[in-house]
């Protein structure tokens, strides 16, 4: 049989469909292999992050928490996979303005990626291959539908579909063991033991209660906190950090100059500004690194200076008042976290870690700049994004357990507060309208570490209301008062109804 079958336009949608996301898959395949950031629809999900209106993303964070950028990524993969459909369609009876939409979108994702900071021009490169791959194959498949029978556009399919599919699996593999995947650096890498290694904070430190959060976050359960689509993936090897701004002379510190530094190691309990009352935006970690403001000595900054401005390798700031960088606390450049070099996720090879101010204004992973300014010149990513300019964290406590149910009699009534560099004084629990009880506290020997606090409740059966407040070191009750997070964090009391049977 060799007559020739027009394809249907429902053939041709789906032809397009095909070749674009094989497309995105060998796009998303040259990304891994250099620049994982560069993806097509990881670059472009980036753009939107940074040109969409304010309204619209807090609207859209509110609506659907931190699953918001998950769901932009999806929807832009179904965006650009209607359009490719679309292009198939238009290309059965209008083959030119398909192909010049094609190049539109293809330039779409290359100025998307060649935007987006830290990237180079070579950005362009994966979207371009994308777009290349997706008008070989209709360009393949306008040949086949025209001049041969119906069997060649099986093969089209076997071969743009398998082109596709080898490119999503070589992607997998090429993020964990290709040259992008820089898992295998930080893993060999080793941790230098510290020079001045944090105080113990002994047994007491820790109640060891069921469903209590233990002193230590994991590395594995603490909270991720960034706007990074694909995480930045850094090479130790050439990584630098640059002191400059307002300071007498600009410095340059490589990794082997920070590990050549005084080591520090502290405890310091890190959290967001959008944690809602009894959320678990918050977590514990024993820090490695060294000193912020003694690095920071060395490049004679400007004592009109007010802001510290911190610049990770996305482009991501954070804006840190000098006079609290400056003023004894342990404000440092972190590269372990828990005894293990900084994870991925948490900024390797490099972040900020100042305790007492939230991550937002403070905790810059990724680090590359750090810019001596002022307040009046510059105003970092949050801050022009409605959130407040650094304010103290809030007094905060919150019940880990009981959380819904319990048996009747002694219950272990037990959670976390923190007032981070004011530290915690006392915490009481009430039991529904009944008198404030004063909790056990742990001991901890600093300030900037939460604390865990425990009750030993006689619970009669029936349904009970559990509210917990602390005070913090400097004598100042929690409030009451319920805000949002937005613009400088929440307060409020948490809360929890318990079944007790
Ligand atoms: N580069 C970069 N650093 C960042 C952020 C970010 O978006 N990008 N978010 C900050 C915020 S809002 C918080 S709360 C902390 C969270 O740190 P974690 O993810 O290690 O818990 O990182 C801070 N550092
Ligand atoms: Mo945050």
């Amino acid at each position: 049989m060799n007559t020739t079958h027009p394809a249907s336009p429902r053939a041709w949608a789906a032809a397009g469909l095909l070749a674009t996301l094989a497309g995105l898959a060998v796009g998303h395949l040259a990304a891994a292999l250099t620049a994982p950031r560069a993806a097509p629809l990881s670059a472009l999900s980036d753009a939107v992050i940074a040109v969409v209106p304010l309204e619209i993303s807090h609207w859209f964070i509110e609506l659907v928490g931190t699953l918001d950028k998950p769901l932009l990524v999806i929807g832009l993969a179904i965006g650009v996979a209607v359009v490719g459909s679309g292009i198939g369609l238009l290309w059965r009876k209008h083959p030119w303005p398909a192909r010049a939409a094609l190049v539109v979108l293809t330039a779409v994702g290359a100025a998307a990626a060649a935007t987006r900071p830290g990237l180079g021009a070579a950005a362009v490169l994966p979207s371009l291959l994308a777009g290349a791959v997706a008008f070989a194959g209709l360009q393949w498949w306008d040949h086949r539908t025209r001049t041969v029978d119906a069997g060649g556009r099986r093969r089209f399919l076997a071969v743009v579909g398998g082109v596709g599919a080898a490119a999503v699996g070589a992607s997998w593999l090429a993020s964990r063991f290709g040259p992008a995947g820089i898992e295998a650096d930080r893993d060999s890498f080793a941790l230098p033991d510290p020079d001045v290694p944090a105080v113990e904070p002994g047994p007491g430190a820790d109640f060891d209660a069921k469903g209590l959060s233990s002193y230590w976050t994991p590395n594995s359960d603490f909270y991720r906190i960034d706007t990074a689509i694909t995480v930045p993936r850094v090479d130790v090897d050439t990584w630098s950090l640059r002191v400059h701004g307002m300071v007498e002379r600009e410095l340059t510190f490589t990794m082997d100059d920070l590990l050549g530094r005084e080591l520090i190691e502290r405890d310091i309990t890190l959290c967001c500004v959008s944690n809602q009352v009894g959320g678990d935006l918050v977590g514990n970690a024993r820090w490695l690194g060294v000193s912020l403001p003694e690095l920071l000595a060395e490049a004679g900054p400007d004592p009109a200076a007010d802001q510290l401005v911190s610049r990770s390798t996305d482009g991501w700031t954070a804006g840190s008042p000098t006079d609290l960088v400056f003023d004894g606390r342990d404000a440092m450049i972190a590269v372990g976290m828990n005894g293990r070099p900084l994870p991925v996720d948490h900024g390797w090879p490099a972040r900020l870690v100042i305790p007492g101010l939230y991550g937002y204004v403070s905790a810059t992973k990724w680090l590359v700049e750090l810019e001596l300014t002022t307040f009046d010149s510059y105003d970092a990513y949050w801050i022009t994004r409605g959130w407040s300019t650094p304010r103290p964290i809030k007094t905060a406590s919150r019940i880990d357990t009981p959380l819904s149910k319990a048996a009747s009699g002694t219950v272990v009534v037990a959670g976390v507060a923190w007032a981070q560099h004011r530290g915690i004084s006392a915490v009481e629990l009430q039991v529904d309208d009944g008198e404030w009880q004063p909790c056990a506290l742990s001991d901890v020997v600093t300030g900037d570490t939460w604390r865990q606090w425990l009750l030993e409740w006689d619970a009669a059966p029936g349904e009970h209301k559990l509210t917990v407040r602390a005070t913090d070191g400097d004598g100042n009750l929690q409030t009451s008062e319920r805000q949002g997070v937005l613009p400088d964090g929440a307060t409020g009391l948490h809360s929890v109804t318990v079944k007790v049977e």
